[in-house]
């Protein structure tokens, strides 16, 4: 039987690989990734699949890459992934985030489009921060209001593959994902700086770690369980709007107390070190999800618990950083 094909773009990124990796040990998919030009050649969280997957060029700027991918893929199902992901820089480039990550959908779904294959699935990768200032729990039927040039452009992105789904009847599925972190999230991230530094401290490498608001909560799941979800989505008769999340949420503070727990530190408060340059403009202070209607409709439920997730990227960080030490 011949295997689907599917395109990702931000396949460096952390969902990309995991989701390449999922795709791959199905068995049944053949992976393209949409990669951008860049000075260094290394991608380290794809490193393991050279050879495994093809790589096209392409950058979610520039509406004829995307045209040609599609074309050269001949793709069954796209994942639109990339972005410019990171919140805290949307403030200092709102307009290339507007133009990646709110634009950057529109152009890949109008690839699709003007290649004139009706049968082309599409995944837009949305998230909770179109819900931002809302708190409480929120669902597919929450009302949004993004607080950050990210979010403002996600829920772009959001209602034009929705609309394009209503206007043109094509597949197009919203994935509204709470965050999820793994040992490959990028090093800006406050997960992925805790467990660095916590590793470092362990290590002695570093005497403290530098934050922000300790105070805000997220709904922090496992990136490999949300990519399956993803694909879940895929698979369905009809393109609909769904959320992920685990239905639990954690401080700052919580991350710190299991992260620092798992080298042996019980009063972390002298390692860690507020620096007002890591407050944001406006906070979200609170993320909680309510992913009901993804575990009844898709089967979709998350397996990994809070603590697995942290000491999986604290135990990661201390292996590399004694790798290279
Ligand atoms: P990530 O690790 O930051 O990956 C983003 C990817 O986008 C990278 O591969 C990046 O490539 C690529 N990219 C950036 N600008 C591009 C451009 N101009 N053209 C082509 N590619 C470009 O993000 P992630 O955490 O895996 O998240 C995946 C997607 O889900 C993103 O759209 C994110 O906004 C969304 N999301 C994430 C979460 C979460 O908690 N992780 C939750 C909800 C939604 P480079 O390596 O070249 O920069
Ligand atoms: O911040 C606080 C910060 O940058 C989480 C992206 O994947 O998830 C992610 O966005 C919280 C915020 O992720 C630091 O103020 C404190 O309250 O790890 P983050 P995020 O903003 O939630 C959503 C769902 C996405 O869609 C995004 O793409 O942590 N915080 N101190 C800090 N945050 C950072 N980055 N650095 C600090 O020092």
């Amino acid at each position: 039987m011949s295997k689907k094909r599917a395109l990702i773009t931000g396949i460096n990124g952390m969902d990309g690989s995991h989701l390449a990796d999922f795709l791959l040990a199905r068995g049944d998919y053949e992976v393209f990734g949409l990669e951008r030009r860049k000075a260094t050649y290394y991608s380290p969280n794809i490193a393991h699949l050279a050879g495994k997957i093809t790589l096209l060029k392409g950058d979610l700027s520039d509406q004829n890459s995307l045209l040609r991918a599609i074309k050269e893929c001949e793709p069954h199902e796209v994942y639109n992934l990339g972005a410019q992901s990171f919140v805290g820089e949307s403030w200092s480039m709102p307009e290339q985030t507007s133009d990646i990550t709110g634009l950057g959908a529109l152009r890949v779904l109008e690839a699709i489009r003007e290649h004139g294959n009706k049968d082309i699935k599409f995944y837009q990768a949305s998230s909770s921060e179109m819900l931002g200032k809302k708190g409480g729990v929120a669902n597919e039927e929450t009302t949004f209001y993004p607080c950050s040039p990210y979010g403002v452009s996600k829920l772009y992105a959001h209602w034009i593959t929705k609309n394009y789904r209503e206007s043109h009847g094509m597949f197009a599925v919203s994935g509204i994902l709470f965050n999820h972190e793994s040992e490959r999230r990028g090093h800006e991230f406050v997960t992925r700086k805790i467990s660095d530094g916590v590793a470092k401290i362990h290590l002695g490498l570093a005497d403290h770690i530098s934050l922000g608001n300790l105070d805000a909560s997220r709904d922090w799941g496992y990136a490999p369980d949300y990519v399956e979800g993803m694909w879940m989505m895929m698979q369905q008769e009809k393109s609909d709007d769904y959320v992920l999340a685990t239905g639990e949420t954690h401080s700052i503070r919580d991350f710190l107390d299991n992260a620092f727990n798992y080298v042996g530190i019980q009063d972390w408060s002298k390692y860690i070190k507020t620096d007002p340059k890591f407050l944001r403009p406006v906070e979200v202070s609170y993320l909680l999800g309510d992913a009901s209607k993804a575990r009844n409709i898709l089967g979709w439920k998350p397996k990994t618990p809070f603590k697995d997730l942290v000491n999986i990227m604290v135990k990661n960080d201390i292996k590399l950083l004694s790798q290279n030490k």
